[in-house]
């Protein structure tokens, strides 16, 4: 029965005595320091009735961690690209590694109540680990894995494609830890007809519809049962932080990074192709296509293995050197799960080439190291490109390749512009 304003407000005024507002104000302030992992200071100097910041909105300090040099694109979902120069740490820190999330990161993360469910057609007898025991229960192990969004590079296609315009830092390498998903497998028991893994995750739909799934991707079981591949609860040795999975999640180093679940809760082990949220995107057509041209459902392959691609890190673009002076030159290179076997460099847009050298992976699936000095002939205004290839031979291609509607795989070489005074 519906009650008129007038008794609305008297019974709201009754119920807030001062006790009850310093009631709520307490209960309010212990589920903000939970929310936000700290203790809220001064807060005895907080007005009873005043709502903090922080509190309408609870994503406040996802992007704080960021360097202030990285690129948002979007702040719902979150979606941060890296500047090239950025990213020239050999292990990718936090504060520069790319964010990219379908939905909304989720909130009130409980490590203790935690589960990871292992299930699907193709397992034995369904399974459920809390944190505690996948860590006591099975051997840890630590990879530096690059992890790159399937639209990294995005920005370069024309006509431009839907999606967010990521240029060319969707790309991390950082150190995870965790267990093996074929361990846990193992453990688990899976039939002899499974053939691929699909995984669930606790963020939530930007339309906030609990019933929907923002994204369930998966690997063929091959891929899955990979060495490098893991549950991982630490990045860069400390907790995942929570933009980016916290605290369990699925790396699978090499592919496109949407295969790399966060918030992960559930692996189902899978007898036929998985068929989760955006399992139709992150595809190919199998054809070179015509922009606008519609492609038969029977027409497309996901994407796996990257393809071969590198990154100029040093210097940062734009950068302004005296004629007599050398230029160190440095940056990344991989090629998905294959390994990069030459860098070479040019400054006369692709005329010649001169080679660089490249370190080994510091494990397989860790992006390549590669440096060189170049010595400038003349004042000017120069370009410097970088072109890696891969252990089979194919190397990157200097124009856009393919133009495709998701406007995925443009592994195209990357150039800096320098000005020689
Ligand atoms: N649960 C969940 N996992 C996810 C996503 C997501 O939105 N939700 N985004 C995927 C995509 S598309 C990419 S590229 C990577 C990005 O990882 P990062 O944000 O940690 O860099 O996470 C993948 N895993
Ligand atoms: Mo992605």
């Amino acid at each position: 029965m519906p009650i008129d304003s007038k008794e609305k407000t008297k019974v709201t005024d009754e119920l807030l005595t001062p006790d009850r507002r310093k009631f709520i104000k307490q209960s309010l302030l212990a589920i903000l320091s939970i929310s936000l992992g700290t203790k809220v200071a001064h807060a005895e100097n907080i007005p009873n009735d005043y709502l903090p910041l922080a509190f309408t909105d609870p994503e406040i300090f996802s992007m704080k961690e960021k360097d202030p040099e990285m690129i948002k694109l979007n702040e719902r979902p979150w979606n941060i690209d890296a500047p090239a120069h950025l990213l020239d740490d050999s292990i990718t820190p936090v504060a520069k590694m790319f964010l990219r999330n379908n939905g909304l990161i989720p909130e009130s993360i409980d490590t203790k109540s935690w589960m990871l469910t292992i299930d699907g057609e193709s397992v034995k007898d369904k399974k459920v680990f809390t944190l505690k025991e996948l860590r006591e229960k099975f051997k840890t192990y630590t990879y530096q894995l690059t992890l790159e969004c399937g639209g990294n590079g995005r920005f370069g296609f024309y006509p431009a494609t839907a999606g967010n315009q990521w240029g060319e830092g969707a790309l991390s390498c950082a150190q995870w830890t965790g267990v093996r998903l074929k361990d846990v497998l193992m453990s688990v028991g899976i039939k002899s007809d499974a053939v691929y893994i699909g995984y669930y995750g606790k963020d939530v739909h930007l339309s906030g519809d609990p019933t929907k799934v923002v994204i369930s991707r998966g690997v063929p079981i091959s891929k899955a049962l990979e060495e490098e591949t893991l549950l991982a609860w630490s990045l860069n040795g400390n907790d995942i932080p929570i933009a980016h999975g916290y605290p369990l999640r699925l790396v699978i180093g090499g592919w496109p990074g949407s295969v790399s679940g966060k918030w992960l809760q559930r692996i189902s082990v899978r007898n036929k192709i998985h068929d989760g949220a955006k399992m139709n995107h992150y595809r190919m057509p199998k054809h070179p296509v015509q922009p606008g041209e519609k492609v038969a459902e029977n027409q497309w392959k996901i994407i796996e293995s990257m393809p071969v691609r590198s990154l100029i890190t040093y210097p940062k673009t734009g950068a302004i050197i005296t004629k007599d002076k050398l230029l160190p030159l440095r940056g990344h290179a991989w090629a998905g799960d294959l390994t990069v076997s030459h860098l070479h460099i040019s400054i006369d847009y692709g005329a010649t080439w001169t080679e660089c050298e490249v370190k080994m992976p510091v494990n397989r699936l860790a992006w390549q190291q590669w440096n060189t000095v170049v010595k400038f002939p003349d004042t000017g205004y120069y370009e410097v490109w970088a072109r890696a290839t891969d252990n089979k031979g194919t190397t990157q291609p200097m124009v856009i390749p393919a133009w495709n509607s998701g406007g995925y795989l443009n592994n195209s070489c990357h150039r800096i512009a320098i000005k020689v005074i």
